[in-house]
């Protein structure tokens, strides 16, 4: 077996990003799955009582920005210089605006608010994240968000917009740049290989 296991849920959720960068690294690392029975049983033992954990050489690691931060890393996705790590950071932050609106869709408390967050979404948030990387991604002229390659921002962009389709089915339809984009980091060989053969999950 490999160096890394990745301890997560069956799902892509706060895990996808962090085990396309080491499939993209040709890292046969194990890709743990906790059901929810055994979870109850093994949550004492994790850092924080949370998911997903990365261990490598026996050290045990929390929070999933604390992991693909560390793997971009360690793999060299994480930009050429100060100026391109700066630009990634603020794309990863502009995408972590998606998600407050999204949780309150999935578990706001009634109709109402999930329907008002609904509206936000569609209206405010998706548009105010898409356009800014359109503009990023039309600036930058190399076909990538940030440098002259793949960086940890594509990856962020490509696992985040996977998971807003999941209640807005279309629309990275009306964002025909960010589509290519989208479409080409799915036939980079690793990434294709790993989407193929992942388990299917909803999130
Ligand atoms: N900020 C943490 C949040 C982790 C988190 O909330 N994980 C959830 C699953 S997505 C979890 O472990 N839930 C089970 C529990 O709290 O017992 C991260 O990004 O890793």
């Amino acid at each position: 077996m490999g160096k890394y296991k990745l301890t997560y849920f069956n799902a892509r959720g706060f895990a996808e990003v962090s085990r396309i960068i080491l499939k993209l690294n040709g890292q046969d690392f194990e890709d743990v799955r906790v059901d929810s029975e055994t979870w109850p049983k093994m949550k004492q033992d994790t850092p924080q009582g949370k998911l997903p954990v990365l261990e490598v050489d026996g050290k045990k690691i929390p929070q999933s920005s604390a992991i693909y931060r560390y793997l971009a890393g360690e793999f060299d996705l994480y930009g050429d210089d100060k100026e391109d790590k700066l630009k990634i950071d603020i794309i990863i932050a502009t995408i972590e605006d998606l998600w407050p609106p999204m949780i309150k869709i999935a578990f706001g408390e009634n109709e109402e608010i999930k329907n008002a967050a609904k509206k936000k979404m569609e209206e405010e948030v998706i548009p105010y994240v898409m356009e800014y990387l359109t503009k990023e991604l039309k600036n930058n002229t190399n076909g990538w968000l940030v440098g002259k390659r793949m960086t940890l921002a594509d990856l962020i962009f490509f696992t985040a917009t996977d998971q807003v389709a999941v209640g807005f089915p279309d629309f990275i339809e009306k964002y025909q740049e960010l589509k290519t984009l989208k479409n080409k980091i799915s036939e980079v060989p690793q990434i294709k290989a790993w989407l193929e053969k992942r388990p299917v999950t909803v999130h």
